[in-house]
């Protein structure tokens, strides 16, 4: 049985201010280059591309307090809750395009307020290379976008745990990782003592990605919005290279095509980030196209009629 989609509203967020390299701003029409909005058509999706919001330009400073572009970082993530906090009440899925991923911080938040508002309960799969769990305490570069996972759970500046008016936005509970690779020495420490339930390469080598996969869905119901957010650094960047930090010994084609089927299969998806995709690092537009393919299959494609 395919599963029906709430219609759903593209939105570009053409900054690279919570990065440490420039070109993650031209995610969003990279994305649209490779086709984003007429696959989803081709999928029988009711789509709507809302264009780009609009935010400061990155002042390209060195970090100062241990974030760098705080203010920019702030003003972003305020424009993107606004833009899905508006979606969400209108019953339509608000999918973000990053942009560095310093922008979940809004999307996730406007999403926990809606679940608070709707009694959802809220299941956030975060692929990623990275943890995102860092504090200016212990970040190896100031970078927000390595961040955004602690500031939804509490850790951070209060601009930005307390973006949505509830702190903390989101319990580490409700988080799931798939595809971690590099974590950074000081932040080990901390998503060990917090208890972050992560999917690392390790795990997935070991156990294989159906497994991982069943495990970080288990427990959904119909009373379940499920956000991804989808760094496109979880893929290998063999197959994956337009992005700002690529990690070798990323998910492969099929991994991340598996995550995507499963994911879709639950029925749950409720809201979606596509983030990190640099196209001035990429060869031609591969990993924008790539990122096309997978979400295809997060919308139902499949190479068969399943029951
Ligand atoms: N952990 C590094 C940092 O905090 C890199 C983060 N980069 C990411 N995260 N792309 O997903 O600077
Ligand atoms: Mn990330
Ligand atoms: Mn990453
Ligand atoms: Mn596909």
């Amino acid at each position: 049985q395919q599963p029906s989609y709430p219609p759903v509203s593209i939105f570009g967020v053409p900054t690279d201010v919570g990065a440490g390299r420039r070109g993650a701003s031209m995610g969003p029409e990279g994305l649209r280059v490779a086709g984003l909005v007429e696959a989803l058509l081709g999928r029988g999706i009711d789509v709507v591309d809302r264009g780009d919001l609009k935010g400061p330009k990155n002042p390209w400073l060195g970090p100062a307090g241990g974030y760098r572009h705080l203010d920019e970082v702030v003003a972003w993530n305020r424009a993107v809750l606004e833009a899905s906090t508006v979606e969400l009440a209108q019953g339509r899925m608000p999918v973000m395009l990053g942009g560095d991923h310093c922008l979940a911080i809004g999307s996730i938040a406007a999403v926990a307020n809606h679940c608070r508002a709707t009694g959802k309960t809220l299941r956030v799969l975060w692929l990623d290379a990275h943890t995102d769990f860092n504090t200016s305490q212990i970040t190896p570069s100031g970078n927000v976008h390595g961040m955004p996972v602690a500031c939804l759970c509490g850790i951070g500046p209060e601009p930005l745990t307390g973006l949505g008016g509830h702190v903390p936005a989101t319990r580490v509970s409700e988080f799931r990782q798939i595809g971690i690779r590099s974590v950074d020495p000081d932040e080990k420490r901390l998503v060990k003592t917090h208890g972050l339930d992560i999917y690392d390469m390790r795990y997935i080598d070991e156990v294989g990605m159906r497994a991982a996969v069943q495990q970080a869905l288990d427990g959904l119901d119909e009373t379940t919005h499920l956000h991804v957010s989808f760094d496109v650094d979880v893929l290998d960047p063999t197959i994956a290279p337009g992005t700002g930090t690529p990690v070798p010994g990323g998910i492969n084609y099929r991994e991340a095509q598996l995550v995507m089927e499963m994911i879709a299969d639950t029925g749950r998806l409720g809201s979606l980030d596509i983030v990190e995709v640099n196209t001035a690092l990429d060869h031609g537009n591969a990993t924008a196209e790539l990122a096309v393919d997978l979400v295809e299959s997060l919308f139902g494609k499949s190479t068969l009629m399943r029951d």
